[in-house]
């Protein structure tokens, strides 16, 4: 078992709700929400860089990214470390700093480098599993119960079986791994069903149905899962109404037009910034206490 939190939620096998955030706002958000669980997306912190999810975040840029979330949330952050960017060896590395960093969770998935995101018409390629379980064992002899390590298992995005995918799954339990993330890119989700069916493992499965959350309502009581991550529908709304204010604002001037819109007491009291005053009348002149020296 490691980091305690993570896997105390995951492992109720209650498919707790996992919110994909991209920045320190958005994992506010979702925790004010009431979501028990982050992952930080790296196609949202990408995104909001301006940088493509195609490992051009530099694990440090992704370190500090991530710090900014856990020194803004209570709740536990799993990152989307990719695949480790980089072998063994960085991987621990940039594990090891996040664990600093207040994160519960890496999750690694095993494309080669430089990664590619899972739904480009492209496929990626795998890393060869024993390279990729040397990378869990890895983090593991550093940080064992310190650190939830997530193995994602992309055989299915690359067009590979569900016998496959359950061999690599096999392998990265045996490596350490707490948890498998079985992704898939299909609308469809009978594999990643069947996938969820088959295994019976203790180790917790987490699901992220970007492209098959309408067809995986149809298998999903009685499946056995620990958690499903809502990877980046916070980024595509934002992006969706950042857009549309953007058009309405230059094209009329007038933001009355842009109602409901969060008042700016609501955006203060989200980082604290209506705490300051009663901060700044405690502590900007503190009184001095005068010691009798006599
Ligand atoms: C991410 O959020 O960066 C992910 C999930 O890896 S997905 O983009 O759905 O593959
Ligand atoms: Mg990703």
């Amino acid at each position: 078992m490691a980091n305690k939190t993570l896997n105390n939620l995951l492992s109720t096998y209650n498919r707790v709700p996992i919110l994909g955030c991209h920045d320190a706002l958005s994992a506010i958000i979702g925790e004010n929400a009431g979501f028990k669980a982050l992952w930080a997306s790296s196609l949202g912190l990408s995104t909001v860089q301006g940088r493509r999810d195609a490992g051009e975040l530099t694990w440090s840029e992704i370190l500090n990214l991530a710090s900014n979330i856990t020194d803004a949330t209570d709740i536990p952050l799993l990152v989307d470390g990719d695949n480790g960017h980089g072998d063994y060896n960085i991987t621990r590395l940039f594990a090891v700093k996040l664990f600093k960093a207040g994160v519960s969770g890496i999750s690694i998935e095993d494309q080669l480098f430089p990664k590619r995101n899972s739904f480009m018409e492209k496929n990626q390629e795998l890393e060869d599993a024993e390279t990729f379980c040397g990378k869990i064992a890895a983090i593991k002899d550093s940080l064992g119960e310190d650190l939830t390590v997530v193995a994602r298992v992309e055989a299915l995005v690359v067009g590979q079986g569900i016998d496959v995918a359950l061999d690599r799954a096999y392998a990265y339990v045996e490596a350490g791994a707490d948890a498998i993330i079985i992704h898939s890119k299909s609308s469809d989700a009978s594999d990643v069903a069947s996938f969820v069916q088959s295994w019976d493992q203790p180790n917790p499965l987490i699901l992220i149905p970007t492209s098959y959350h309408k067809s995986l309502s149809q298998y999903i009581v009685g499946l056995k899962v620990g958690g499903v991550v809502w990877a980046n529908q916070m980024l595509r709304v934002q992006v969706t109404a950042l857009q549309k204010v953007a058009a309405e604002l230059l094209a009329n001037q007038n933001p009355d037009t842009l109602e409901p819109m969060s008042s700016l007491k609501e955006i203060f009291s989200l980082v604290g910034l209506d705490n300051l005053p009663i901060e700044d009348l405690t502590y900007q002149r503190r009184s001095v206490i005068k010691k009798n020296h006599d």
